[in-house]
């Protein structure tokens, strides 16, 4: 039974991977390196100082922990630069009526992002109320595909794992929903995330009856081969 679904944020919910391109892009020009929009692959899903690892690593520099949490900190503000005039138009198709959708069905909703700009975001899509819980990058200690993010999100909502469902766009968070012995959907592509329990391209036309469809009812939770 579906008591709670949980929502990555870039990605799933809105499509902030682009700015976050844009500002680690400026970053590596600034230290005399190429990153690509392949190379941000990489980073998607993955906490902030993690992602500042990899650009590092692609561009071949060192640095002290005290010049990485400057970097870090500068390519923030820039990125905070361009999430401060996000508008509710930047909500991924499909995703309002989903969740209104969910919440008229008496589902509780959750976030579950790695962004510690989770709550800045949430409130220039004026989306802040649709969420009764939100677990973000400042209230968690262990990344994805830890599951830390989605069982705080479920023990806020008083939800067993097992009654939830979670939404992600990256293999480390699908991994994490399984790690949670959560329900996981992927949002994407299929070859990517093909290992997770369905895949959709987006929410657009998507609705509760085609998750309990497609979702539940081929894996009744006992009956699942990895529960
Ligand atoms: P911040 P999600 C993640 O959001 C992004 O996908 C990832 O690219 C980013 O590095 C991470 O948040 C941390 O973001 O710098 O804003 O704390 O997909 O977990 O919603
Ligand atoms: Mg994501």
């Amino acid at each position: 039974m579906i008591e709670a679904c949980l929502f990555d944020l870039d990605g799933v919910v809105v499509d902030t991977a682009n700015y976050h391109y844009i500002a680690w892009k400026a970053l590596a020009e600034e230290l005399g390196f190429e990153f690509t929009l392949e190379d941000n692959e990489r980073l998607k899903g993955v906490s902030r100082s993690q992602s500042l690892e990899i650009l590092l690593e692609i561009g071949g520099k060192q640095f002290t922990e005290q010049e990485k949490l400057a970097m870090a900190e500068k390519k923030n503000a820039l990125y905070v630069s361009y999430i401060e005039k996000m508008t509710p138009e930047e909500i991924l198709p499909g995703v309002e009526k989903f969740l209104q959708e969910l919440r008229q069905n008496g589902i509780k909703i959750a976030l579950g992002s790695a962004s510690k700009n989770s709550p800045m975001i949430l409130e220039r899509i004026q989306l802040s109320a649709m969420f009764d819980a939100i677990v973000d990058g400042n209230s968690i200690s262990e990344a994805k595909p830890n599951p830390e993010v989605f069982l705080k999100g479920a023990e806020k909502l008083g939800v067993l794992p097992e009654n939830c469902v979670v939404f992600e766009d990256a293999i480390a968070g699908i991994e994490a929903a399984q790690n949670a012995n959560m329900y996981s959907v992927g949002i994407g592509d299929p070859e990517t995330l093909g290992f997770a329990d369905l895949v959709i391209p987006g929410f657009d036309g998507f609705t509760l009856e085609k998750l309990v469809k497609e979702l539940i009812a081929p894996f009744p939770f006992p009956l699942r081969g990895k529960a």
